[in-house]
C-alpha cells in the first residue's frame, strides 16, 4: 500500500505525543500478514488453535442456534479457515459478506471462497469495519444477519473503543440479529505473556516489521536494529502491552517530521486485552446486546460467544 496522507498524520500524530504509539494495523503489510499467519502455527499462541477446536466441537450446536438462511457479515475477512466452517457447516446460508479494507486481498478471497461455494451469495464490501457501512442486499431473503468477528481482535482496542465497535456491531446485525465473536479469556498470566513471546522469535520480528512497513510505504527511517520487542501482561489492566523499545538515544524522521527518542523509551504498537467472562458481558450488554451462550475450552482459555439483540 502506497502512502496515504490520512494515514501519515495519524502515524506522526501517534509518534507525536508524550506516549509514542502506532496503532496495530500497520503490523499487516504483506510481510506482516505473512508473519502472523506464522504466529497462529507457534505452539505458543494458543489463541487460534483453541478456537479453531471450539468451532470445530460446538459446531453443530452454533448451526442450530444461529438457524436457516441468515447472512454471515465477516468483520476483517483475513481469517478464512474458521470462516470456511461456517460457510460448511450453516445450512442454507443467504449470503456471506466479508467486509475488509485492503480491496485486492478481499476481491482474491472472494473469489476463492466462491470457487469452494458456488451455491452461496458472496458479496465482499470494501469498508474500515470501525465505521458504520451499507449492507448490500443478497440474492435470496436473509432471515436475520450473523455478524462474525474472531479471533479476539476485539482485544486490540481499549475499552470505550470496544464498546463503539460492539455498537457498530449491533447496528450491523440489525433486529433480530446476533454476533458470534472470538474473545480471549484471563489466565495464567505465564501462558499469556509466552504466546507474545515466543521462543522461535517470530512474534518479535512481527513487532518490528512494523518499523519496516514504515521505512518501505510512510517514507520512514527507522534504524531497526536499535529497536526490541516487548511485550508485558499487565494483570491489573487485564492486557498484554506490546511495545518497541529503543536501545539508544536517537533520532527518527518520517516523511519531514523528526522524532527524538531516548534511550529505553518504548513505542506502544499494540494492547491485546483478555477479558473475565463477567467483563465480557458487561462490554456486550453496554452495546445493547445479550450473552446468549457461551463456548470454552476445557482449559478455559479462550471462548467464543454468541450475542443476541431484540
Ligand atoms: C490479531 C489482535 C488477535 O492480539 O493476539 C499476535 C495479534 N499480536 N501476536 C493478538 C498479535 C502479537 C493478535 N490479534
Amino acid at each position: 500500500m502506497a502512502a496515504d496522507a490520512k494515514e501519515l498524520e495519524e502515524i506522526v500524530g501517534g509518534l507525536s505525543g508524550s506516549q509514542k504509539q502506532i496503532s496495530p494495523k500497520y503490523f499487516y503489510d504483506q510481510r506482516g500478514s505473512q508473519l502472523f499467519d506464522d504466529i497462529t502455527q507457534l505452539p505458543e499462541y494458543y489463541l487460534t488453535n483453541t478456537e479453531l477446536a471450539i468451532m470445530r466441537d460446538n459446531i453443530a450446536e452454533m448451526s442450530k442456534l444461529i438457524g436457516k438462511q441468515a447472512s454471515l457479515i465477516e468483520f476483517g475477512s483475513g481469517s478464512s479457515i474458521k470462516a470456511r466452517i461456517l460457510l460448511e457447516n450453516l445450512s442454507e446460508l443467504a449470503a456471506y459478506v466479508p467486509v475488509d479494507i485492503s480491496k485486492e486481498h478481499l476481491l482474491a478471497f472472494a473469489a476463492e471462497i466462491r470457487d469452494c461455494f458456488p451455491h452461496i451469495d458472496v458479496l465482499p464490501v470494501v469498508a474500515d469495519f470501525t465505521q458504520q457501512y451499507e449492507l448490500p442486499t443478497p440474492m435470496v431473503m436473509s432471515v436475520r444477519n450473523i455478524v462474525y468477528f474472531p479471533g479476539s481482535t476485539i482485544g486490540n482496542f481499549e475499552h470505550e473503543v470496544a464498546i463503539e465497535l460492539l455498537r457498530v456491531m449491533y447496528h450491523e446485525a440489525g433486529k433480530g440479529g446476533a454476533l458470534l465473536i472470538g474473545v480471549d479469556l484471563q489466565k495464567d498470566p505465564t501462558i499469556i505473556e509466552n504466546a507474545y513471546n515466543d521462543s522461535a522469535g517470530t512474534t518479535a520480528e512481527f513487532n518490528l516489521n512494523m518499523l519496516q512497513h514504515l521505512n518501505r510505504d510512510y517514507g520512514a527511517n527507522f534504524d531497526v536494529d536499535e529497536f526490541e520487542h516487548s511485550a508485558n501482561y499487565d494483570s491489573d489492566e487485564g492486557r498484554v502491552v506490546i511495545e518497541l523499545v529503543s536501545q539508544a538515544d536517537q533520532y527518527f524522521e518520517i516523511g519531514d517530521t523528526k522524532f527524538d527518542i531516548a534511550d529505553r523509551e518504548a513505542i506502544l504498537t499494540e494492547y491485546s486485552h483478555k477479558y473475565t467472562l463477567g467483563g465480557f458481558a458487561e462490554m456486550a450488554n453496554s452495546a445493547g446486546f445479550v450473552v446468549e451462550k457461551v463456548w470454552t475450552d476445557t482449559d478455559d482459555l479462550f471462548s467464543v460467544q454468541l450475542l443476541t439483540r431484540n
